[in-house]
């Protein structure tokens, strides 16, 4: 019969680094408190999670790629929020967020979550920052736990 392999949500013992940009600041804080009190739920102890403030949402990945080279810790976090309403080149910023934060995780090995808004409307950001859309901070932590246990089992 076919092994079948996923990971599970333990975050006792895992070390994170999370990325969040100032840039839209009013949100990201919201999508970095989801994301502490998620691993914490799960069991990482706060000493265990170190936070690095950038700009925004274009300086996400180059510090991925230095922190994913440092190996200090077992995943990555990168949370920002770009919204369409407020942003002539969102197009731009969001899909070079998205292809250079996929890039670190495959250039490094070390699962490197994308936990990015890009709405088109301020509103629907507030949705996803904790409003009636979740929270996408939490949901990216969910994520790390997830690709870090499994990894484990690799
Ligand atoms: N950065 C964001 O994180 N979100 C945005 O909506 C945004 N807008 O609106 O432009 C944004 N721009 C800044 C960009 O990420 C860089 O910090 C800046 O270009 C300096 O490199």
């Amino acid at each position: 019969m076919a092994k079948s392999f996923e990971g599970n949500l333990i975050g006792t013992g895992k070390t994170f680094a999370i990325i969040v940009s100032r840039f839209n600041n009013f949100i990201t804080k919201k999508l970095l408190e989801g994301a502490q009190d998620c691993l914490v739920r799960h069991g990482t102890k706060e000493n265990d999670i170190d936070v690095f403030w950038v700009p925004g949402a274009c300086e996400i990945p180059i510090t991925a790629l230095r922190l994913a080279k440092n190996a200090k810790y077992n995943g990555i976090i990168c949370l920002g929020a770009v919204i369409r309403g407020e942003t002539p080149h969102f197009d731009y910023v969001s899909s070079e967020a998205a292809r250079g934060i996929t890039e670190v995780g495959l250039s490094t090995g070390i699962p490197t979550i994308y936990g990015v808004i890009a709405t088109d409307t301020l509103e629907q950001a507030i949705d996803r920052a904790g409003a009636r859309g979740g929270n996408k901070g939490a949901e990216a932590a969910l994520a790390a736990l997830e690709m870090v246990n499994l990894f484990d089992k690799i």
